[in-house]
């Protein structure tokens, strides 16, 4: 059983904090990372990744097939747009939860859709970053590595 959750997130994410505050918030990816690791039990491991590029959320997915019980995802813009990540979330065993900062319902049609979704086991959309919390708990509790 690998003990490691790794935490994907799209293009733009590396300016959380910076850009767009009233709908992303001012914490940063820094901050999730932090409140992220204060909620694992000894033994799980975090990884937390942050790519402008399409092609190496798809590789950073393949190698977590080998490394990670279970994946968060934020694929940022990639969520409307990415067969590739969708296939390569297909080709992972573990758990798939979906987070977006922000309510994309409540924003832009073309925001609506999400191809990650015909993968994704939960997803979570206007939680601001809390969501990421909530996603690691799920994947705790889904691999019994909770507590
Ligand atoms: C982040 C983005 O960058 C947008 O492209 C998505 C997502 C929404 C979020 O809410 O985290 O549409």
């Amino acid at each position: 059983m690998h003990r490691e959750i790794h935490i994907l997130n799209g293009p733009n994410l590396n300016l959380l904090g910076k850009r767009q505050p009233e709908i992303y918030g001012h914490e940063t990816l820094a901050d999730v990372e932090r409140r992220c690791r204060a909620l694992l039990p000894e033994g799980t491991g975090l990884v937390l990744r942050q790519s402008n590029h399409e092609g190496q959320l798809v590789d950073w997915i393949q190698e977590a097939r080998a490394a990670a019980c279970g994946i968060v995802i934020n694929p940022a813009a990639y969520t409307h747009t990415s067969v590739a990540i969708l296939d390569a979330l297909h080709a992972f065993e573990g758990p798939v939860i979906e987070v977006h900062i922000s309510n994309v319902h409540k924003r832009e049609a073309f925001r609506h859709h999400s191809y990650v979704s015909l993968r994704a086991d939960g997803v979570i959309a206007g939680l601001g970053i809390e969501g990421y919390e909530a996603a690691v708990r799920r994947i705790l509790s889904l691999t019994g590595a909770a507590g």
